[in-house]
C-alpha cells in the first residue's frame, strides 16, 4: 500500500453501495464521490442487464472500488464487506414492473433474499447503519382525482410482483431492526428520471424511440399518474436520511410533481420536435397502478430536504443527456434488449 493510500484509508469512512452500477445507484456513487471527500465506496454490483460500469467511467479507483458480486451470494457479500463500515446502501434490485409480470422469481431472489443476506452481513460485520432503498409502489395505488397521498403511515398494499418483492424486503428490514436492533432506515421514492436510466422505463424509452422516429407504446388510456423526481434530488434525500434519519423509520421521498403519462410523453416529443402521431396506444399493463402521489412532509420537516431541480429543468437535462450519449443508448438497446422489446410490445426497436 502506498503512503498516500494508507493516509486515505486511515481517515476515510467506508460505505458499501449495492447496485451502484445501475441508474440511481450510480447517481448516488457520483454524488458521494463529488461531495463527500471523506467517504470511500465499495460498489458491489452483479452487472445484470441493468448494470453498466460506463455509468461511472470518469472516476478512477482512488475512492471507488468496484466489486462484481451478487447480493444473493453470502460468500461474495461477506468477503467484500469490511468490518465496521459506515453504511450499507442497498440499491441492488430487479427494478422493472413489466419484467416482474413476465417472471417474478428473479425479483424474489434478488429483492427479498438478497436484502436478507445483506442484513445478516450487516449484523455480522457491525455495519453502523443499513439503508434500504425502497419505492412508493409498496403502498399500492391511489384513487385518481382525489386529494389523497402516500404517507409513512400508509399500509403496504403492493399490486405488482415487483412491488410485492420490495414490500417483502421492507418487512425483513423492519424485522432485523425489531429483533436484532440493526440500525435501519427505509426510503420510499416515486418515479425517478435523469440520464443513464435503462430505456425499459417510460422516460428513456420515449426519448430513445423518439430520437429514432419509432412508435411510442403508451399503456391503456395514457392517463396513469406518476410522481416524478430528478434522480439527484432522490440521492440527496437518501444521504440526508442516512445522516439525520431516526433508526427504524421510513421516509417517503417525492417532489410533489404528479403528471399523467400522456402529458409526459407529449412534453418529450415537443422538446425533441417530434410529432404526437408517434404515440401508439397499446394493451394495458396487467394490474396497472392508476396513481402514485407522495406526501413528502416528513423528509421536508424532519430532514430539511427539498428538491433542487424543477420538472422543466430536469426533463431538459435528461433529454440533453440522451442526445449527447447516443452511443450509450445504441449499446444498451442492442442484443438482448431487442428480444425483450419484441416480446413485450410485439414491435421491433432499434433496428436500422
Ligand atoms: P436499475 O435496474 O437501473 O439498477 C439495478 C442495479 O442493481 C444494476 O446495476 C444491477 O446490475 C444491480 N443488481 C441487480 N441484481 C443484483 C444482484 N443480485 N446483486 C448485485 N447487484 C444486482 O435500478 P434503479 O432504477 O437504479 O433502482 C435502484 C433501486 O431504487 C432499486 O432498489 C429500486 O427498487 C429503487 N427505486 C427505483 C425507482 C425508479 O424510479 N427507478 C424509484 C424508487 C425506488
Ligand atoms: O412502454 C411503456 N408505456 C407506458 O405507458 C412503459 C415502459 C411504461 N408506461 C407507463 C406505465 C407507468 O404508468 O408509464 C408509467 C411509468 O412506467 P415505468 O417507467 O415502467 O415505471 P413504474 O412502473 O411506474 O415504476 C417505476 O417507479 C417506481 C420504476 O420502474 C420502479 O423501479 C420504481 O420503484
Amino acid at each position: 500500500m502506498t503512503a498516500h493510500r494508507l493516509l486515505l484509508t486511515t481517515f476515510m469512512k467506508t460505505v458499501f453501495v449495492t447496485g451502484g452500477a445501475g441508474f440511481i445507484g450510480s447517481a448516488f456513487v457520483r454524488l458521494l464521490l463529488e461531495e463527500n471527500s471523506d467517504f470511500e465506496i465499495i460498489n458491489f454490483d452483479a452487472l445484470t442487464y441493468a448494470g453498466n460500469l460506463e455509468n461511472l467511467k470518469e472516476f478512477d479507483e482512488t475512492r471507488h472500488k468496484f466489486v462484481k458480486g451478487d447480493i444473493t451470494n453470502r460468500e461474495e457479500v461477506f468477503n467484500a464487506l469490511p468490518d465496521g463500515c459506515e453504511a450499507i446502501f442497498n440499491f441492488a434490485a430487479e427494478s422493472h414492473v413489466d419484467r416482474s409480470i413476465n417472471s417474478a422469481s428473479e425479483f424474489v431472489l434478488t429483492n427479498v433474499l438478497g436484502t436478507q443476506v445483506l442484513l445478516d452481513a450487516a449484523r455480522a460485520k457491525n455495519v453502523r447503519r443499513f439503508c434500504q432503498i425502497s419505492t412508493d409502489e409498496v403502498m399500492g395505488s391511489l384513487p385518481e382525482d382525489e386529494n389523497t397521498f402516500f404517507t409513512e403511515e400508509s399500509p403496504l398494499k403492493p399490486n405488482s410482483p415487483y412491488a410485492a418483492s420490495k414490500a417483502s424486503a421492507e418487512h425483513f428490514v423492519r424485522a432485523a431492526h425489531e429483533t436484532f436492533g440493526v440500525d435501519t432506515i427505509i426510503t420510499r421514492c416515486g418515479n425517478n428520471y435523469g440520464g443513464r436510466q435503462f430505456p425499459e422505463k417510460l422516460i428513456p424509452l420515449v426519448i430513445a424511440n423518439a430520437m429514432n422516429n419509432e412508435p411510442i407504446p403508451l399503456y391503456g388510456d395514457g392517463k396513469y399518474t406518476r410522481d416524478w423526481i430528478f434522480v439527484e434530488d432522490h440521492c440527496r434525500a437518501i444521504r440526508l436520511a442516512f445522516e439525520k434519519g431516526k433508526s427504524g423509520e421510513s421516509y417517503n421521498i417525492g417532489a410533489r410533481n404528479e403528471r399523467q403519462n400522456l402529458d409526459v410523453v407529449k412534453s418529450i416529443l415537443d422538446a425533441l420536435g417530434k410529432p404526437h402521431s408517434l404515440i401508439k396506444f397499446v394493451t394495458d399493463r396487467l394490474g396497472h397502478d392508476r396513481r402514485y402521489a407522495i406526501d413528502a412532509g416528513r423528509v421536508e420537516m424532519e430532514l430539511g430536504w427539498k428538491p433542487r431541480v424543477s420538472w422543466e429543468e430536469g426533463l431538459q437535462k435528461t433529454i440533453q443527456w440522451y442526445r449527447e450519449n447516443q452511443d450509450w443508448v445504441n449499446r444498451v438497446r442492442s442484443g438482448a434488449y431487442r428480444d425483450y422489446y419484441k416480446n413485450l410490445y410485439g414491435m421491433e426497436v432499434g433496428v436500422k
